[in-house]
């Protein structure tokens, strides 16, 4: 008998850089329960500092699998000392920071297949991985393995093409590359290789699972358009890599019940789904239900910008990934180093360190800036690589100072033409009906997000995000158990709460002109 909206649940876990998080949404999409561990602090034993090991090198930074491991354990240990009900969950998803690798050692398949209820997965598990340490997503020591890579795919951007993205230090094709050489006797042993989402899947699956195409696309080695591992690539990066990784599968699958261990150890039903797991910024564009048309813009401690895209055109900045909710389309993500730190060193030169007069200033100056302009790059930018302060007067000359207010405009309205003249490079145009989704700590300034509805000529909106990935694994557990029925997810998480509307465009706003020739290779 099919239990009545209100009584099942659908559980979103998110294995994050810092910490291991859980949401459980109702059939009627309620939130009813949150919980989470703190690796640093609740798992000291392990010694992380912000849940990883930075190496003597300064380059190489892994995580501990068996924390990750230990972990779920007492995640799910405490939602149960919470009351959480598990015979109610009728499906389980989730999510993991990006490109980071598990090494799962020849046998492991067989100790998940038989694991004992009365113990811990921790106890079960040790001898289960044949790298203790994984590469985690902070990791940058695979430079070599990037050069090797694009010269075999023949350049830059000819694997961009391919894959998504140019050679990335963090993407997994080079750190696997790398681990075959400096441990190859490990990666001898290994008989499968997880992504940190497939990883976790194949523990509540207890088998491995396959690694799906969104979260697939951030390893350098999976063609998004065939949807299937390149030959070139896997060749480039490791023999026989395809037996090692499986065959990728659609976001959107459900790849099987819950491991019995699961009904014994904590009341699950037989019945309950394992969803594919995918990274984490795949399931915040789940968790934000960003659609076609649709720019989000995260303004936290760095920027993000997600996409959704129908046609993919990758460039030599930024990413496209396979879209986790859609399988025919894909999501653009793009990251920018410089962003609230910027703001606030400009709000303490220019705003005597308060947001409230700096949002003063952006009332107090024309859209437009009278024509003056600036770029801060206080650090080494990711979008462009670009470092250094740049501003323009009117007639486009470098000039050394503005006045403070001036200043404030410049920034801001510099970040968000460079927001969008990126997010137009990957492919994305301003149509009408076009949405600015704007989550993060300076989403709560009105002021900033009138310029960034001036700048993109759209209407922002904003959504109250701290657990997106979480969220939109929840929402993917829901969809997966009818996505094979051609239900769409947005049709799933119709109910949701909608965005608020803030801030739309003021009538002067037009187009903003192209970059002129002085500032377009700093935009
Ligand atoms: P993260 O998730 O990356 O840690 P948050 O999304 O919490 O970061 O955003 C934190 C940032 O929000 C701070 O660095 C701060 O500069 C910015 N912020 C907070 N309040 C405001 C405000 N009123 N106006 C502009 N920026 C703000
Ligand atoms: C994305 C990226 C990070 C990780 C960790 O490319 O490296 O956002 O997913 O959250």
């Amino acid at each position: 008998m099919m239990a009545a909206a209100q009584d099942s649940l659908y559980l979103g876990f998110d294995f994050s850089t810092q910490q291991l998080k859980v949401l459980a949404i109702d059939g009627h999409l309620n939130v009813v329960h949150q919980n989470n561990v703190q690796f640093d602090s609740e798992l000291p034993e392990f010694r992380t500092r912000g849940g990883v090991h930075i190496h003597a090198d300064r380059l190489t930074v892994t995580s501990p699998v068996l924390m990750w491991v230990k972990a779920l354990d007492l995640l799910l240990d405490k939602m149960k000392r919470a009351g959480l009900d598990f015979s109610r969950v009728r499906a389980v998803s989730g999510s993991g920071q990006q490109h980071g690798s598990v090494y799962w050692r020849r046998g492991a398949r067989e100790t998940l297949k038989r694991l004992d209820p009365d113990q811990d997965l921790y106890q079960l598990l040790q001898g289960s991985f044949s790298v203790p340490d994984c590469p985690v997503w902070m990791d940058c020591s695979s430079r070599q393995q990037c050069q090797d890579l694009q010269a075999a795919a023949g350049g830059a951007l000819r694997l961009a093409e391919i894959t998504g993205s140019r050679a990335f230090e963090r993407f997994t094709g080079n750190q696997i590359a790398k681990l075959r050489l400096t441990r190859a006797e490990q990666f001898q042993e290994a008989e499968r290789i997880s992504l940190v989402s497939s990883f976790a899947a194949s523990l509540f699956l207890g088998d491995y699972a396959a690694i799906d195409y969104s979260d697939g696309s951030g390893m350098n080695l999976l063609d998004i358009r065939t949807r299937n591992w390149s030959e070139v690539c896997l060749e480039a990066t490791a023999p026989h890599l395809d037996r090692l990784l499986g065959a990728p599968v659609p976001s959107t699958s459900v790849l099987g019940p819950v491991s019995s261990y699961f009904v014994h150890r904590y009341g699950f039903l037989e019945s309950c789904r394992v969803a594919a797991f995918t990274g984490d910024n795949p399931a915040s564009l789940a968790g934000m239900r960003l659609q076609q048309g649709d720019v989000a813009v995260s303004l936290g401690t760095s920027d993000t910008v997600f996409l959704w895209i129908q046609q993919p055109r990758p460039t030599l900045e930024g990413h496209v990934f396979c879209n986790p909710v859609d399988w025919q389309a894909y999501m653009a993500l793009l990251c920018f180093k410089n962003g609230s730190l910027t703001r606030e060193r400009i709000r303490n030169e220019c705003a005597g360190g308060s947001w409230e007069h700096f949002s003063a200033a952006l009332r107090d100056t024309p859209l437009g800036n009278n024509g003056n302009m600036g770029f801060y790059f206080d650090t080494m930018e990711i979008t462009p690589p670009a470092v250094g302060v740049h501003r323009f007067d009117p007639d486009d000359n470098k000039v050394s100072s503005l006045s403070p207010q001036v200043e404030v405009r410049a920034l801001v309205e510099g970040q968000f033409l460079s927001r969008r003249v990126h997010a137009e490079r990957l492919g994305y145009s301003i149509i009408p009906g076009t949405r600015v989704l704007a989550t993060g700590g300076a989403s709560s300034n009105e002021e900033i997000l009138q310029v960034l509805s001036d700048v993109f000529n759209a209407p922002v909106y904003t959504i109250d995000l701290s657990n997106s990935a979480c969220l939109g694994s929840a929402y993917r557990a829901l969809h997966g158990l009818v996505a094979e029925s051609g239900v769409s997810f947005f049709e799933v998480v119709k109910k949701a709460p909608e965005p608020q509307l803030v801030a739309t465009p003021h009538p002067a706003a037009q187009e903003p002109s192209a970059p002129t020739a002085d500032s377009s290779d700093i935009t």
